[in-house]
């Protein structure tokens, strides 16, 4: 028994310190070249079509964690047998070893965006385990006899020390993939060439103050991300799924191959305060996603679409809200973005692609770093915010925001420019009003918008007297429903009430 414990043993140590070698050289020379990837793609591409659509329904977005644990699985037993063959014949070790490696590195110079140098992890995972076994072989399994128990104890010593070896190497293995492929993950937005939109959006308005569209480096940012996901975009699949009659997987490729629309979307966040900065309107790049649904075709009774993303977040959206955006004039499309301001998402923003809802708050439309669509039910399943007790359907509420003045600002008497921002997304704004201490509400002037589903500017020219004075605005949407003067705070579903700002007058 020991005779074959021993050497399987050996050459499942072997080919551990093999892999986790390879794993840290590819980290270095080329991530894509990491041979248990290589392998995983090349098994994943070599796979029909039914079969990978049967994974994609019963594992769902563990379909590719599964394929990499049954490779290592298959590779324990062939490194077992190879470790028992080579007790018999000890050239039978380094050569299963470097048999395992040259088909690591087939699959690794075959790859579509292959070059000369992606061989080289294979090989060396294949010398560090060959080198590793003839290494462990020579020294003599000598069977424990009663008068020998130094010998005993040092081979305990031995097998310890060389297993905290590898566990070390793996983790570092493990850590420098993971670092440095991270890097080469992010650097892969650099090579994005976004495809001409099929549909561009209108030119804006004539007649927008600055700030309509907010720049992305001002963008707000809310997640729950603590390190900023760096998606590769050769590896990056988004897979839509559950209740549908065509489960598919898509590559990012694929995905800028399909027709693009650009809208000018404003996009909020629930734990905005009434007057707050967690809103923003950019140009978003995408595809209608009620498009991706119809080629996969949803069952009547799929009431939400559940998005997750690479870092694990889920969203659930109402399917009927994706299906009828854009139906009503003037409304936008839910988008598959993948552009943002004419530039690839920023990583901060979702890259490589992210939902966009019109009129729902973020936290219930606008998955980031988004990699799976499933089609389920409110009914079956609570998304993440909805299960710490926010509403699961969110839609955002008509709201309006002083700019300019500041709070506690210090003016002149005269003329003062009050201005600022309002919303009614997917009925749009017909009025907003502005109310000077208790007098009477007063129109403001509205700046055109592109559509329902942006903010509008709007600006009220003050004769300011000395002393202090209250500054209130609301907003009318185009159904003559006036903003609620109603405080609500943030949690459950969006906060309410007037914006104010009180200033000094001099
Ligand atoms: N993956 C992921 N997507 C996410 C979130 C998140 O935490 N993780 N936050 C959501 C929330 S609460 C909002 S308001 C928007 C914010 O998008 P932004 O950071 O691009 O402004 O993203 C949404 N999408
Ligand atoms: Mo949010």
């Amino acid at each position: 028994m020991r005779r074959i414990l021993w050497p399987s043993f050996a050459a499942l140590v072997s080919a551990a310190l093999g892999v986790s070698a390879g794993q840290l050289v590819a980290a270095v020379v080329e991530p894509e070249s990491a041979p248990l990837y290589a392998v995983a793609a090349t098994a994943v591409d070599a796979t029909p079509a039914r079969v990978k659509e049967f994974a994609v329904r019963t594992a769902g977005t563990y379909d590719k964690p599964l394929l990499l644990i049954g490779i290592v699985v298959v590779l324990a037993v062939v490194a077992a047998t190879i470790g028992v063959l080579a007790a018999r014949r000890r050239w039978l070790g380094p050569a299963g070893m470097a048999a395992i490696g040259a088909l690591a590195l087939a699959a690794a110079v075959t790859r579509p965006t292959a070059s000369p140098v992606d061989a080289i992890p294979a090989l060396v995972s294949a010398a560090v385990a060959s080198a590793a076994l003839l290494l462990m072989l020579r020294t003599p399994p000598t069977p424990a006899q009663p008068a020998q128990r130094p010998r005993l104890l040092d081979r305990r010593a031995f097998v310890g020390g060389i297993t905290l070896a590898v566990a070390g190497v793996a983790v570092a293995g493990a850590a420098g993939t993971s670092r440095i492929a991270g890097e080469a993950a992010a650097r892969t937005r650099d090579r994005v060439r976004l495809p001409r939109p099929t549909r561009p959006a209108l030119p804006l308005p004539t007649g927008l103050d600055p700030g309509f569209v907010t720049p992305n480096a001002e963008f707000y940012r809310v997640d729950t991300a603590l390190n900023l996901p760096r998606v590769d975009i050769n590896r990056w699949t988004l897979t839509v799924r559950g209740m549908v009659d065509r489960p598919f997987e898509i590559s990012f490729d694929e995905l800028l191959g399909q027709p693009m629309v650009e809208e000018y979307i404003t996009l909020n966040c629930v734990s905005n305060e009434v007057g707050g900065p967690y809103i923003g309107t950019a140009k978003w790049l995408g595809v209608r996603l009620a498009d991706l649904l119809r080629r996969a075709g949803v069952h009547a009774g799929a009431d939400q679409i559940v998005a997750r993303s690479v870092d694990g977040m889920t969203i659930g959206t109402p399917t009927a809200t994706v299906l009828d955006s854009g139906n009503t004039p003037g409304t936008q499309h839910t988008l598959l973005c993948v552009g943002m301001n004419d530039e690839p998402l920023p990583l901060e923003h979702g890259f490589p692609a992210r939902m966009l809802t019109p009129g729902v708050y973020g936290y219930a439309g606008s998955c980031k770093w988004i990699t799976d669509i499933e089609l389920s039910t409110f009914a079956d399943y609570d998304a993440y915010w909805v299960r710490r007790g926010y509403a699961a359907q969110a839609p955002v509420k008509t709201s309006s925001r002083i700019d300019r003045p500041g709070p506690f600002a210090r003016l002149t008497a005269g003329q003062v420019i009050v201005a600022g921002v309002a919303w009614a997304q997917g009925n749009g704004i017909s009025a907003v009003q502005v109310q000077v201490d208790d007098n009477a509400w007063q129109p403001a002037t509205l700046r055109p918008a592109p559509n329902l589903d942006t903010w509008v500017q709007w600006t009220y020219p003050w004769q300011a007297a000395p002393g202090t004075h209250t500054l209130r605005v609301r907003a009318i949407d185009r159904t003559g429903a006036v903003q609620t003067s109603d405080r609500a705070e943030p949690f459950p579903n969006g906060a309410t009430g007037w914006h104010t700002v009180a200033v000094t007058v001099t």
